[in-house]
């Protein structure tokens, strides 16, 4: 069986841009791939994180993968701070890895303009930089042939295919080539109060976003008061980025083709058409929001799931990491 494998931060909730880019093309893969689901809790670090927080938003990540449909009975469903491994590869990466490579990875450069009281760069952590490296660990570590992401992980992918490449040519055949899985239509959900940004978890207002875990009518409002473009036509334009948004989510949140959704909607204005999204979303996340809650009541089901998970992924860990150890030269 191929082997996919993805990881979701334990920052905030998740929100419909995470589900539809990463979470479900996962639990699609779970069919025909053994797949692993990763809780990475030490990318969530590379920005300051409240511990109490972290902890809460780590058994939080878990209940939202079991109500998104992850089975822990076919998917290895871990938190990555368990398996000591993936630290031990980064660095050996890191090694391999050149500055130029990781200096030229946007989301680095995006999020050190961000990062707490930072001049740009400067004020960022040191692992924000590495963080793509870590990633790469956490690929290659399982043999792991899919990677299925939204858009704006290409380019990580793309740097652990090309470390893997680079170690294969100069310590001898190790690791497998992962390829990204990324989806034609919703890699890359924008937010909702600016059709030119992606729906991120980070963002500061709730307004931008929505979570897998709002009720109903926070969705209902939240879509209404959503930025549409100048114009009234319902139709995609690269212009028009907004508009573009909300076709998408309700082609994915309904099944339906974009086309099929500007021809019903020709003659009609954004205030029917949001009404119906609305509906149309509330329906698709409706399910998922209430075993979201079943799952995060049982805090002692949750722990023992993952620490089932961890077993798992710690002996296919081990494994890799001897060969890894051996090819590098250290094991006497
Ligand atoms: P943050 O904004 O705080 O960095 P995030 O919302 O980007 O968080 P991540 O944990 O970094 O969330 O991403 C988890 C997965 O969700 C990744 O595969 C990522 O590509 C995907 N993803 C994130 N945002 C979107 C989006 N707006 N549309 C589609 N996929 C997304
Ligand atoms: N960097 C990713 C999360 C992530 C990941 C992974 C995704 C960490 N390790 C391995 C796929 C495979 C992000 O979304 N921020």
């Amino acid at each position: 069986m191929k082997r996919s494998l993805t990881g979701l931060q334990p920052t905030n909730f998740l929100h419909i841009g995470n589900y539809i880019g990463a979470v479900q093309p996962a639990v699609a893969l779970q069919s025909d791939t053994q797949l692993l689901m990763m809780i990475v809790d030490y990318h969530a670090i590379t920005m300051p994180q409240d511990p109490k927080e972290l902890r809460k938003n780590i058994l939080s990540a878990a209940a939202t993968y079991l109500g998104c449909g992850i089975d822990p009975a076919k998917t290895i469903l871990f938190q990555q701070s368990r398996i000591a491994e993936h630290m031990e590869l980064a660095w050996i990466l890191q090694c391999v890895a050149k500055m130029g490579e990781a200096e030229r990875m946007t989301q680095y450069k995006d999020k050190a303009k961000k990062a707490e009281g930072a001049k740009g760069a400067e004020g960022a952590s040191v692992g924000l930089f590495t963080y793509p490296i870590l990633m790469a660990a956490d690929i290659l570590l399982y043999d792991t042939e899919i990677v299925p992401v939204g858009e704006d992980q290409k380019q990580h992918v793309e740097l652990a295919r090309d470390l893997a490449i680079r170690f294969n040519r100069d310590f001898g055949e190790t690791f497998v080539v992962p390829e990204p899985k990324i989806r034609a239509e919703g890699a890359r959900i924008m937010a909702l109060d600016d059709g030119t940004k992606k729906m991120s978890k980070s963002a500061p207002s709730a307004k931008s976003y929505i979570a897998l875990t709002d009720d109903a009518d926070t969705i209902r409002k939240k879509i209404m008061s959503a930025v549409t473009d100048s114009g009234t036509e319902i139709r995609t334009d690269r212009n028009r980025p907004a508009i573009t948004n909300l076709l998408t989510i309700f082609s994915v949140a309904t099944g339906r083709s974009i086309e099929s959704i500007e021809l019903a909607y020709v003659g009609k204005g954004y205030g029917d058409f949001k009404k119906d999204l609305a509906e149309a979303v509330v329906e698709y996340l409706g399910p998922i929001r209430g075993r979201i809650l079943n799952f995060a009541a049982d805090e002692t089901e949750l722990k023992r799931i993952l620490a089932e998970g961890a077993e798992k992924a710690k002996g296919m860990a081990a494994f890799k990491m001897n060969k890894v150890r051996q090819r590098v030269g250290v094991t006497l």
